[in-house]
């Protein structure tokens, strides 16, 4: 039976284990039966499951659409995988972002920012719930005074006091952009070392 691409892809990478093996002939057997994405994730969904499921869903959804399956899997039932939360949340663009939370609505129909506030609590919420608005600068500029002024705060609110004030970090946090915020770690390293 010849593969299509994505088969082909998955199969390749997952030769070595058995029981990959077993489950990828089974997704092929599945997308011959049907041609659609979304009941082919569908099927696959109700025919997999643990971490198997995630590596197959993982090659076949679509990049939002995973995120989304993740954070929704992160939040749902008992405890939360904060781990999940903070990568998709704290590494995605503004429009990335977007499409995530709207993605979440429309498949799961659920408010993501609702299921963050009700699976998490205090600045870590706080935290999250700023990230999933999407509105972090993504201007590639660097400023450095404001990354050396930006450094300076969060020493005075973390390390150089007694306590965290965690106000400040997730407002830089959540606020500046991916290389202003490498720029405000590499300012800090020094701030930090002096004194
Ligand atoms: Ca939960």
């Amino acid at each position: 039976m010849p593969m299509c691409h994505l088969s082909q892809r998955a199969y390749n990478m997952c030769t070595s284990c058995h029981v990959l093996f077993r489950e990828l002939h089974k997704i092929v057997f599945l997308i011959y039966l049907c041609f659609g994405l979304k009941d082919l994730i569908k099927d696959l969904k109700s025919e997999l499951s643990g971490h198997v499921e995630e590596l197959i869903l993982a090659l076949f959804m679509p990049a939002t659409y995973y995120d989304a399956w993740s954070l929704h899997h992160a939040m749902k039932g008992a405890g939360t995988k904060e781990s999940v939360l903070i990568e998709i949340l704290c590494s995605r663009t503004n429009a990335e972002i977007r499409n995530i939370v709207q993605c979440y609505k429309s498949e799961f129909g659920r408010d993501i920012e609702k299921d963050i506030r009700s699976d998490t609590s205090g600045h870590f919420e706080r935290l999250l719930v700023s990230m999933c608005q999407g509105n972090r600068d993504e201007s590639p500029n660097v400023n450095m005074q404001q990354a050396e002024s930006d450094a300076q705060r969060l020493y005075q609110a973390g390390e150089g006091k007694l306590g965290t004030d965690e106000s400040s970090f997730n407002l830089v946090l959540a606020s500046r952009s991916y290389p202003q915020l490498k720029a405000v770690a590499e300012a800090y390293a020094r701030v930090s070392s002096v004194k």
